[in-house]
């Protein structure tokens, strides 16, 4: 397929699935009590709402939803897991928005949860969030096999966890010399790397290898997911480093510039604008070669590396 149709296809597609992934969402965050459940308290519902409706574009369940229709999954089913895994990307930005951590008032162009509501209930919203994901992933809609709903659980816990962007957040404060006398320390470029698979990477080679689990994936396609999403990981930190240097905070939806201010080690720190840019290229093309396997079925998956790569939002 020729690039421009790829992209075309990649924006239709991208359309299609935050509109699907919006409607999957709000019901699974509705105010009736669920059995087991004794009541769902309005304003913690209506802060998890906040967090994770009408807004982002939904990356992580479209990596869900596309890489499962490789092997022949349908959107609806996949949408569950797409779903569990949007939660835990949104508890992670309502947590990472607090005071105590990146103190950010503004989030997908609107006041972020403790502005709009108050920093305890923010916490709980969160931790709401993080506990709903694993109840989705637990329940049969998911996948008709316990088996699976269990590679998935384990696979989405370790992924945000302690090993995975729990660990990797906490890489993160301690490079900004949070917790020594308070001088950031220097990383090399391999312990930025190794920071970012943690803190974002996990979440989208989750998203990946959860189309693959659903599917039932062989090793080879297994091994060749993974490594496509390892550069689209990459790819999308470098990108989200560059627009705190230069995006526009109104298409960003949130302030830039913080990075340097909170003197993070970053990509672009360490490579220098063109460097990062250089970098990009070679992560787009190392997306593309990985999913050669699949021909052109993985076009729309080659047309989001390139997306994350020239994102400007
Ligand atoms: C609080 C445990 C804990 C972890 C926080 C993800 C994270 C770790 C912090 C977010 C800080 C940040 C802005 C990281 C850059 C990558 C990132 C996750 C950007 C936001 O993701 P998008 O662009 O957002 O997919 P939307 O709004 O489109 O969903």
């Amino acid at each position: 397929m020729a690039l421009k149709d790829a992209d075309a296809l990649l924006a239709d597609r991208l359309t299609t699935v935050a509109g699907e992934a919006e409607q999957v969402l709000a019901s699974l965050l509705a105010d009736t009590a669920l059995e087991g459940e004794t009541t769902r308290p309005k304003r913690v519902m209506d802060a998890m709402r906040h967090a994770c409706l009408g807004g982002g574009k939904r990356l992580r369940p479209f990596l869900v939803v596309e890489t499962a229709a490789l092997f022949g999954v349908g959107a609806a089913q996949a949408h569950f897991t797409g779903a569990a895994l949007e939660f835990v990307h949104c508890y992670s930005l309502v947590h990472d928005d607090l005071p105590a951590m990146d103190d950010d008032d503004l989030r997908r162009g609107r006041p972020t949860v403790h502005i709009a509501f108050d920093q305890a209930t923010a916490i709980l919203a969160g931790d709401a969030l993080l506990t709903l994901a694993f109840d989705v992933l637990a329940r049969p809609e998911t996948h008709r096999d316990a088996a699976v709903r269990v590679e998935l659980v384990t696979a989405l816990a370790r992924a945000s966890g302690i090993g995975g962007m729990v660990g990797g957040q906490m890489l993160d404060l301690a490079a900004e010399g949070r917790f020594g006398d308070g001088r950031p320390q220097h990383l090399t470029e391999a312990d930025i790397r190794r920071l970012q698979i943690m803190k974002t990477g996990a979440l989208l080679r989750f998203a990946c290898a959860a189309g693959a689990i659903l599917g039932a994936a062989d090793a080879k396609a297994r091994a060749a997911l993974e490594r496509y999403s390892h550069a689209l990981g990459e790819a999308f930190q470098i990108a989200d480093d560059l627009l705190d240097v230069e995006g526009d905070p109104v298409l960003v939806g949130k302030a830039t510039g913080k990075d340097a201010d909170a003197g993070k080690a970053t990509f672009v720190g360490a490579l220098g604008v063109a460097g990062a840019r250089k970098r990009l290229d070679a992560l787009v093309a190392e997306a593309a070669d990985a999913l050669a396997p699949f021909g052109e079925r993985a076009d729309v998956l080659k047309a989001a590396a390139r997306f994350v790569a020239n994102r400007q939002t």
